[in-house]
């Protein structure tokens, strides 16, 4: 993954494959990243490996290196990234309160999206096999989620992105989620959709998807 017109950088990041090891990536392209990628996936045994344990004893992907610094959370590694390379495509936010409107925009979609509605969804809706089938626990996080997309349907009738400073960490925390919510069979309201399409032009997105979900073409083609 090298380019003479990428910015050097000694970044290796390892997963891909879901909706959390595609905002590292995602973060990467936008800024523009010579990085290396371990393309390891979820629920291979890759994670568990000796050598992978050593690097983090959660076994989870994404993680990242980047000379002495070594982070797992995909929000944390994406936090890192953008603060470590600033002359990127992804606006930066300075000022106190942009940074705590971005945190605050991050943590509800990190916490009320991806922790308590989707990932619960992913447990007992996408892999039952391992974590028991639970129909009612789905059927209020769907409720729950839908809830949350009015909150956030209702902010972007005036805005094209999360936060007033441009496109962000708060959006590549949020398109991330909203394709895994399409995934599963959620309906997005009308300005969510919009803001979706949107920002699935960017040409960081489309390159992030490819590689993310290089051994995933279902995923891809919109027939998984
Ligand atoms: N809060 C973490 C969650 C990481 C996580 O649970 N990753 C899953 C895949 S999405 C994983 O690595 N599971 C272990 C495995 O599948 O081997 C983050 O956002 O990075």
């Amino acid at each position: 993954m090298t380019s003479s017109t990428k910015t050097k950088s000694d970044v290796t990041l390892w997963g891909a494959g879901t909706a959390r090891t595609l905002r590292p990536i995602w973060v990467a392209e936008e800024l523009g990243l010579d990085y290396t990628l371990n393309a390891i996936g979820p629920r291979t045994g890759e994670t568990q490996t000796d050598a992978f344990t050593a690097l983090t004893r959660k076994q989870k992907i994404p993680f990242m290196q980047a000379g002495a610094v070594s982070l797992s959370e995909s929000l944390a590694i994406c936090r890192y990234l953008q603060q470590a390379f600033t002359d990127g495509g992804l606006a930066v936010s300075h000022m106190p309160h942009d940074r705590a409107k971005e945190d605050e925009w991050c943590c509800y979609i990190y916490g009320e999206l991806d922790e308590t509605s989707l990932y619960v969804m992913r447990r007992h809706y996408d892999l039952t096999d391992i974590y028991g089938d639970a129909p009612e626990a789905v059927t209020v996080c769907r409720a729950y989620l839908q809830r949350q997309f009015a909150v956030i349907d209702a902010h972007l009738a005036v805005r094209e992105t999360l936060l007033d400073i441009g496109f962000g960490l708060a959006d590549i925390m949020l398109v991330s989620c909203l394709d895994w919510a399409v995934f599963y069979g959620e309906e997005l309201p009308k300005n969510i959709q919009a803001y979706k399409k949107r920002h699935a032009a960017r040409p960081a997105f489309k390159k992030a998807m490819q590689i993310n979900y290089a051994n995933l073409p279902e995923v891809l083609d919109g027939t998984a």
